[in-house]
């Protein structure tokens, strides 16, 4: 039988850590003839109800569950690490300055940047979830100078996900008819879901609807569901969120479609005029294991306004961190 592949989840007792684990042990991650180990970490008051989800994990039988650890030691948890998803992260509270926020998570993303840097398996592949994603990202990757650059990303996949939702509900078509969804930037209010590189049934997108509707309804809506959807629920996006999690992993392991892409937060190697190191979300196609940034797309006006303005906040939060000393 195949050697488990060990992912470590961190933040294994929030809420999307409970709805990602039983999908992992699954085989919903990486794959139906994949066994894995999963190593939990989380902090040591938090230790306990992770203990309680494995013993769930557990009462699932799982045929390709190999074993399950809980650490609240990071060096421990990302010990022959193959698959990263970084979830837990500091939430920003009322009050807290963007420079506090930063500073707080790069107390816990710098550390586990270096755990992983120290003791991964040699393919390891970085998912940060936890926000801000882009720049804690950016944080774990110059804390692991011995781990490609390219192996720390962060998800946009989320939002990726609920554009193509927002745009087949809009247009009363099926979901699999939208093709070549982009989310550029950063993932935060600023993200550009772009329609102008969308095809709906193999047609231009953005040609398809009003440039009102474009603009006013569909950016936003898609910016600011992570908002709606903790007015509606009364807690933020869990299944989703790690739904989209699978998403990124599972694509980036076996590959993308022929014919369609998706949006990831890589490492910006200057595409498209964005500077190069900055973990920026991208039209990506995952082959032979790695993502490559989709080239040759038409940028208009409107979508280069968009994009530099996502691209802004990202790089005020580098030179945030850069001053903190955190990259
Ligand atoms: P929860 O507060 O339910 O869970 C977070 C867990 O992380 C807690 O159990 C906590 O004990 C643990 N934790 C904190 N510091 C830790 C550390 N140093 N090591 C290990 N574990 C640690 O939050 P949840 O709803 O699960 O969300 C987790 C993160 O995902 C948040 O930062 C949230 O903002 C982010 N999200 C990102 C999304 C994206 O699209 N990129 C969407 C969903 C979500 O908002």
């Amino acid at each position: 039988t195949a050697t488990p592949v060990t992912v470590t989840v961190t933040g294994a007792a929030g809420q999307i850590g409970y709805a990602l684990l039983f999908r992992i042990a699954s085989g919903q991650l990486l794959g139906a003839d994949v066994p894995v180990t999963l190593n939990l970490l989380e902090i040591p008051q938090a230790v306990k109800a992770a203990e309680g989800t494995a013993m769930e994990l557990d009462d699932c039988a799982f045929p390709l569950l190999r074993g399950i650890n809980i650490y609240d030691d990071a060096k421990k948890a990302f010990e022959g690490c193959n698959v990263a998803l970084l979830v837990g992260a500091r939430p920003r509270t009322k009050g807290m300055e963007r420079g506090d926020l930063l500073e707080a998570n790069g107390g816990i993303f710098a550390p586990q940047g270096k755990a992983i840097n120290d003791g991964a398996a040699d393919d390891i592949r970085v998912l940060v979830v936890g926000n801000p994603a882009n720049t804690n990202a950016l944080i774990a990757q110059h804390a692991a100078p011995d781990v490609p650059a390219e192996r720390f990303t962060a998800m946009t996949r989320l939002d990726h996900n609920r554009a193509i939702a927002q745009l087949a509900k809009k247009l009363n078509v099926p979901l699999t008819e939208i093709k070549k969804m982009t989310i550029w930037g950063n993932h935060s209010a600023t993200q550009y879901p772009d329609l102008y590189n969308a095809e709906v049934g193999g047609k231009i997108a953005a040609e398809q609807v009003d440039e009102t509707w474009l603009k006013e309804e569909f950016i936003p809506t898609v910016a600011k569901r992570g908002a709606a959807i903790i007015e509606a629920r009364g807690a933020s996006s869990a299944a989703s969120a790690a739904n989209a999690a699978i998403d990124h992993v599972f694509d980036w392991v076996n590959g993308t479609p022929e014919g369609d892409w998706t949006s990831a937060a890589i490492p910006s190697d200057g595409s498209y005029g964005i500077p190069e190191g900055i973990i920026s979300s991208f039209p990506v196609v995952s082959k032979n294991g790695k993502w490559e940034i989709v080239q040759g797309l038409e940028i208009n006006e409107f979508s280069r306004q968009k994009i530099d303005a996502s691209v802004a906040e990202l790089l005020e939060e580098r030179d945030a961190v850069k001053s903190l000393g955190l990259i």
